[in-house]
């Protein structure tokens, strides 16, 4: 069994795809980060950086084991499971470089855009919008490069792949049309209709 900690957000939905797609019981947590849950003391015993998501596996090795970072717990249940995580060298740090380009590259960027596109306050700061939706939009033309001729982010549908999703599945709140990138739109359409992604993005609820 596993512990999930999450609220219905990009990262938190990496997780909860994961664990359906491997098929890992789980207990979900709700930690509604708008009313500041991520602040008790009861989480940040788990996550010290008070964000979620965060994961107790109580059937490790060794004990009970807390992972934090959304890119770990991937990596982790990935290994845990054999899934979507290739173990043979070339392809396995395919699959991490496209995985911290998520983490350091569309997850940070496209927060920005969220926050400020989503609050009038925000969208008055021209200076932030412009700057974030530039890069925004950089990056859907890297992805939409990299899909071509492919039918995912690497060979075989992997952690990559689950990393980025839950980030393109926010394209309204983006104002962006991903027909304008079209193997992102294929892409996209394709991973959205896994029975597993349509669960885990119900996960635990849309905020
Ligand atoms: N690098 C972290 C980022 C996690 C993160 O920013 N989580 C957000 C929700 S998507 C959060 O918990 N926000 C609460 C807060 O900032 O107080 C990860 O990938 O797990």
């Amino acid at each position: 069994m596993i512990d999930l900690y999450t609220w219905g957000t990009s990262n938190g939905r990496k997780a909860s795809i994961m664990l359906e797609e491997c098929g890992l019981d789980y207990t979900v947590h709700p930690i509604h980060i708008g009313q500041g849950d991520q602040f008790t003391p009861e989480f940040i015993a788990v996550n010290p950086n008070s964000k979620i998501p965060a994961i107790v596996d109580q059937d490790a090795d060794g004990g009970p084991y807390t992972v934090i970072e959304s890119g770990a717990i991937l990596m982790y249940l990935g290994d845990k499971t054999g899934n979507f995580f290739p173990v043979e060298h070339r392809k396995r740090y395919e699959v991490i470089q496209w995985l911290m380009w998520q983490m350091g590259g569309v997850g940070p960027n496209f927060g920005q855009v969220h926050h400020f596109l989503r609050s009038e306050e925000a969208r008055k700061v021209t200076y932030g919008v412009e700057r974030y939706t530039k890069e925004m939009r950089r990056l859907y033309g890297v992805l939409n490069t990299r899909l071509e001729g492919r039918d995912f982010i690497c060979d075989d549908y992997s952690i990559a792949d689950i990393a980025t999703f839950p980030w393109v599945l926010r394209y309204e709140w983006q104002e962006v049309d991903l027909a304008e990138w079209p193997n992102v739109k294929r892409w996209f359409d394709s991973i959205h209709a896994r029975p597993a992604v349509q669960k885990g993005i119900t996960i635990p609820s849309a905020p």
